[in-house]
């Protein structure tokens, strides 16, 4: 197989390995992190089927990817990772800001130069004896406005395989980088997959991602939560948009008519289901029709309307595989049918992939870890598995997903794991309350981060791991899209997890989630009735349809009733949440707080 013509293999690299680029500062850039890094041969990504093949042969045989069973699954391949490498690295992750106070107390912070030398120690000659490969990517459709740049320099041919699913990766991306003159750098290498020697830094300021020991999705597919995220909520802030960890579907109702919804939520709480909801069988047969434009990242820019339009950054799914079933997901599992990378999933005796919940009637031969599967010592997929797989394999991806100008948003959606106190849904009144309604996000923590999994923290807009700056300044951002002439989506929240007495989660979730954001829609359009409580509004009795669900009459108190004892309790939590963030913190969201807060004393 031949490599791509840039490839060279002598570990004296040819004056010329650094210069696959016509902008001299991408080849400079190129050259001063191989002579530091010391890789035996540079190669230029093109992108293309023959680059793909020659990767993918290679990881065969070094045993990176596994082939699957090439009848059920063709051109599907499992990876399993380190096991010490298996999910982001949170306390590992740094913002790294000249001034602490605008990475803020939300992140990790240390002094740019010092963070340089500490990891640029690691990157000294880290990629002797390896390739290192060179990856041109756009995020977002490339001949989009709203779309930005980059170029990841790694030493795992993992991470350009997923890079090239995950983002519009090679020649085209080049020709963009080349024309616009500049590129969010990002220097990744495995070193030696080290918890110990291992760092996920970010210069904002100088656009820059470091990242060094850890092969694993969001700490090494830098154009995804480093970039896309991260780096981009800070450009974001400084250009007017807003670079959010959200999902975004298309609902077209009976009538025809479409509403594009934006909706955020943590790691691993269901954001790719929700955006590849089946509507139910009632609703489908009345016309309701549901697309994905996103699962995960959602950049929006307000429009000449003035309203905000979103785009998909991400041309691919990195989706948790275990829970994922027919029942579940009919659509992803549709979608990972062919050309798919699972990650530390188990398999069967004929090597199909396998996870917990995958409810197919096969069993596991094979865990994660590769030892022969044995319920006892550990799960057969790891909790934070995941497949990797292009967007265009979804049944429901839309067209819409590569419009250059993005889709207009009707609303936002913030959403935690809850297991008590808050709601199926309620509405923000107006755009203030909506953001200090998403400032004031708690979900429990899951296997998507190293850690205590289950545990509630703040987790304002889903942004906890990934807001680049300051949440003081992020909320200020917020705030300043409601300015005149803006049409600004209405804002929601919604609960899917909350728990019984026996611990069982009360409402159906995944297609009936439908009922809950055909409301959000009749609210929109003003057709439906809410009541007004402090927290928000909420459906008034019968705006939701619960047509054909069996639920108890208290399952309906806890999914619709609010608690004012519990959401004053959750105020004062609220109220002390926002106080960490001290001067930064803007004062108008403080004084909703108090609103809000005062309400609730009064109120009956
Ligand atoms: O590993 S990722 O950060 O890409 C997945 C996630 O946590 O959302
Ligand atoms: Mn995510």
């Amino acid at each position: 197989m031949n490599a791509a013509p840039q490839a060279v293999t002598a570990k004296v690299l040819p004056a010329n390995a650094a210069t696959g680029s016509t902008l001299p500062a991408l080849n400079a850039w190129v050259a001063q992190v191989a002579a530091s890094t010391q890789p035996d041969a540079i190669h230029w990504c093109d992108g293309s089927d023959a680059e793909s093949a020659m990767l993918i042969e290679k990881m065969q045989a070094d045993g990176t990817l596994h082939p699957l069973n090439a009848q059920t699954h063709p051109n599907s391949w499992l990876h399993r990772s380190n096991p010490d490498d298996v999910a982001r690295v949170e306390h590992l992750t740094f913002v790294c800001t000249s001034d602490r106070d605008d990475a803020g107390p939300n992140n990790h912070w240390m002094a740019p130069a010092d963070a340089h030398a500490r990891i640029d120690a690691l990157f000294d000659g880290c990629m002797r004896g390896r390739t290192m490969y060179v990856i041109p990517y756009c995020m977002g459709p490339i001949g989009s406005p709203l779309s930005r740049c980059g170029v990841e320099i790694t030493d795992s041919r993992y991470v350009v395989a997923n890079m090239r699913i995950m983002t519009r990766m090679g020649a085209p991306a080049l020709k963009r980088i080349e024309a616009e003159g500049h590129f969010v750098k990002g220097l990744h290498s495995i070193g030696e997959l080290d918890p110990e020697r291992r760092f996920i830094m970010h210069f904002p300021e100088e656009l820059t991602i470091k990242s060094y020991g850890s092969g694993y999705g969001g700490n090494a597919l830098l154009g995804k939560k480093c970039h896309a995220l991260r780096i981009a909520s800070h450009q974001a802030r400084s250009e007017g948009w807003l670079a959010e960890h959200m999902l975004i579907l298309g609902i077209e109702n009976p009538q025809g008519e479409t509403h594009y919804i934006a909706a955020a939520f943590p790691s691993a709480c269901g954001k790719t289901n929700l955006a590849m909801l089946i509507p139910p069988e009632g609703y489908r047969r009345d016309g309701w029709k549901v697309s994905t434009i996103g699962d995960d990242i959602c950049w929006m820019r307000p429009g000449e309307d003035g309203r905000l339009y979103a785009i998909n950054p991400e041309a691919g799914f990195f989706g948790v595989a275990p829970g994922t079933s027919q029942k579940s997901n009919a659509n992803a599992m549709a979608t990972i049918q062919h050309d798919t990378i699972f990650t530390n999933v188990g398999v069967t005796a004929d090597n199909q992939p396998w996870w917990e919940g995958i409810g197919n009637g096969q069993v596991p031969v094979t865990d994660w870890r590769g030892d022969p599967f044995d319920p006892a010592t550990r799960p057969a997929a790891h909790p934070n598995s995941r497949f990797t797989v292009s967007a265009r394999q979804c049944p429901s991806y839309s067209d819409m997903a590569e419009d250059a100008k993005g889709v207009p948003i009707s609303a936002i959606v913030f959403g935690g794991r809850r297991a008590s106190l808050v709601p199926l849904v309620f509405e923000a009144r107006d755009w203030t309350h909506g953001v200090l309604v998403g400032a004031s996000m708690g979900s429990e923590t899951t296997a998507a981060a190293t850690g205590a999994v289950g545990v509630m923290r703040r987790d304002p807009m889903a942004m906890k791991p990934f807001c680049g700056y300051n949440y003081g300044d992020y909320f200020a951002h917020w705030l300043s899209f409601d300015k005149p002439g803006a049409k600004l989506p209405k804002i929601f929240h919604v609960n899917w997890f909350r728990k019984d007495a026996d611990g069982k989660f009360v409402w159906p979730g995944f297609g009936d989630n439908l009922r809950v954001l055909e409301w959000m829609i009749g609210r929109v359009n003003g057709t439906t009735e809410a009541v007004e409580t402090p927290i928000g509004a909420l459906p008034a009795p019968g705006a939701i349809n619960l047509d054909g669900l069996a639920l108890a009459e208290d399952s309906r108190r806890l999914l619709f009733d609010y608690d004012r004892d519990g959401w004053r309790q959750e105020f004062a939590g609220i109220a002390a949440y926002l106080d960490e963030y001290g001067e930064r913190m803007p004062q108008a969201l403080k004084a909703e707080q108090r609103r809000i807060a005062e309400l609730l004393e009064t109120a009956s």
